[in-house]
Parts: structure tokens; sequence; C-alpha cells
């Protein structure tokens, strides 16, 4: 039985032998999901149509899972700005969809493939429709669609690319246990086998720099909790990775949470919502930030920005108290005892 639409994989395959070069693009800041899909589609692209591809990526990669995973799986690729367009004569999305406002397309040149499991976009943009577009909103993982088409086609998994494939999977799934389709499932017992666990184990658990301590350290000195509203401050911190990485690390904390964490980067301060309450986590950032900035979001996560006119401690500062004022609004809290991990206020 085919992992793809009856016939997609061989018209994929043929769309691939009438070109060239292959260019393959993604979202920016790419995930873990996006980055095995785009090895993937490489694979294919060498083995069944015998044509050179490059990964030109926007954007950077922070968190140390993922740069763990670039390094033990021998992701290869390059900023797009170092790369020649017009060398390509075929260009491939993974993991997004032309309109997605985090991703940055090549001007004036049509999108040749999309493979996405995103919903489209609210606000279709005016572009030629790709010549293969397979989006499947039901599966957990782009990485299980790729997968899916090596499957059907015989491809020999190698090694490093099995174990990004199980890894785009498990993060795009939290480990199968959400957004799981029958696709995901079947790849990932496939794949499982030929994946390098010990390398799977690593990206899982990877080194972490002393500045990720220091940042740890900050933030727990400057968490404040307000019966199941936490805040958290991180001052002025080097990549906005790490709003995120806090705020999911605050939301185990016992009992069921709204986590805000904020931090400033440059003159641009970034926040990341993560709940386990009732209410939709958009509606809780646009409360937060009371007409400002921009953000986005559905469900448990959500993330946004405000751009600050300096870095000046009392600009921040002065930000901060409103988005706290507003936070405590949005979330209906007054007159509580705050509790925190230390320091004086304990
Ligand atoms: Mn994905």
């Amino acid at each position: 039985m085919a992992q793809a639409v009856e016939g997609q994989t061989q018209a994929l395959i043929e769309l691939l032998r009438g070109h060239e070069r292959l260019l393959v693009l993604s979202h920016s800041n790419p995930d873990p999901d996006s980055l095995a899909s785009a090895v993937g589609l490489r694979l294919l692209a060498e083995r069944k149509a015998e044509i050179p591809s490059e990964f030109g990526f926007t954007g950077r990669i922070m968190r140390a899972e993922n740069r763990e995973m670039v390094r033990s799986c021998e992701i290869e690729m390059t900023p797009m700005d170092e790369l020649d367009i017009s060398e390509f004569d075929c260009i491939a999305l993974v993991d997004t969809q032309p309109g997605f406002g985090h991703t940055h397309l090549p001007e004036g040149r049509r999108i040749d493939i999309v493979v996405d499991h995103h919903l489209p976009p609210e606000n279709p943009v005016e572009f030629s429709a790709p010549e293969f577009n397979d989006i499947r909103t039901f599966v957990g993982a782009t990485s299980s669609m790729v997968a899916g088409y090596l499957m059907d086609a015989g491809v020999e998994i190698p090694q490093n690319v099995a174990t990004a494939l199980i890894y785009g999977i498990r993060t795009d799934t939290a480990d199968l246990s959400r957004n799981v389709s029958p696709l995901d499932e079947k790849c990932y017992d496939h794949l499982i086998h030929l994946a390098d666990r010990q390398a799977l184990s690593k990206i899982t658990c990877p080194d972490l720099s002393p500045d990720y301590f220091r940042t740890l350290r900050e933030a727990l000195t400057n968490t404040r909790i307000y019966n199941d509203v936490i805040l958290c401050s991180l001052g002025k911190i080097g990549a906005p990775e790490m709003v995120a990485e806090v705020a999911d690390l605050l939301l185990r904390l016992e009992g069921n949470q709204t986590v805000f964490c904020g931090g400033l980067v440059g003159t641009t301060y970034y926040i990341s919502v993560r709940t386990e309450l009732e209410r939709d986590a958009y509606y809780l950032i646009r409360g937060a930030f009371g007409g400002e900035g921009s953000y986005g979001g559905h469900g448990r996560i959500a993330g946004g920005s405000v751009a600050l006119p300096d870095e000046d401690e009392r600009t921040l500062n002065r930000l901060e108290r409103r988005l706290e004022r507003n936070i405590l609004k949005t979330m209906g809290v007054d007159g509580v005892t705050v509790k925190c991990f230390g320091g004086l206020r304990e």
C-alpha cells in the first residue's frame, strides 16, 4: 500500500526528473520537522531523479537540541543570501506554504513543489499554483509525508536521514502523543530500525552552554507566581529561543498554570505564552500586549514581540510594568501573595 496519495510519489519523481537542479526551502528559523523534511526530499531527488540539490535557509538555529540534530545528522544547509537562485530550475517548499508570514520566497519565482501539513493561509496570496501540491493537514509531521515518498519509492534511507526524520516526527507529535496519524506511526516504525539511537538520545539531551545556565539562574530569580499565573523576565538575553525554552520549563511546575516569559534581544522584546488552563493562548497574549507589538498562536502556545525605541534599562522596565498590568488584568488576578523560587520576595 502506498504511503502517499495513490500516484503522488511517482508524480513527484517524474517532476524532479524533468529538472536539473533543486532548491529546497522552508520557513525561517527551521525547526526539526522542516530540517528533516528538507533532507529527505533531497535524498529522493538524488536517488530517484539523480539531480543535485541545496537546502537554503533563512534565520537561525539556536535551540541546543536543533543544533545537535544538524551536527549529528550532518545536515547540509546554505544561507539563502549565499545562493544564486537563478542556478536552480526547481524550487520546493517543505513544512510551510506560500503566503505564510515566516516564509521568505525568492521574488518572481514560481514554486514547483509544496509538501506540508499546516492549514493553508486564511488569506491566500496571489501565486501560481505549484505543479506538485501535497498538503495533508491530518498528518502529524511533514517528515512523515517525505518518509512516505521514500518508502513508496523503495529508497534505502541512510542512518543520518532516518535519525533526522524520526526526530522531526517526534518533535511535531510530542513523541507520538498528539496530532498522530497512522502514517506517522507507520513511518516511525519503519525508521526507528534505521536510526542511530545514540544520536537520538544526544539530540534529545544535548550539551548546554554556560550562557544557558546563566540565563536559567536569572529566570529562576526573576519568576513571580500569582496563583496560577507565572511571570518571568529574563532581562537582556542573546537569543529569543531562550524565552520559549524557559516558558516550557516553568509550565512543568506542579499544578496547572499559564506562563508568560519575556526577554530583550537587541531592541526587540520577545514574549512566550504557555497555558494549561482553558483559555486559548492567542487571547492571552493579545491581552498581554494590549494593542502593542505583533503576536500569534493558538491552543496552548503563543508568542510575540514588541520593538522598543532603545536598549535602555528604564525603557525595558516601563514596558515590563505595562505588560504585567495587562497580564494580571487579562488573567483576572488581583490582591494575591506573590511567591517566587528564592530571593527577597519569598
Ligand atoms: Mn511541521
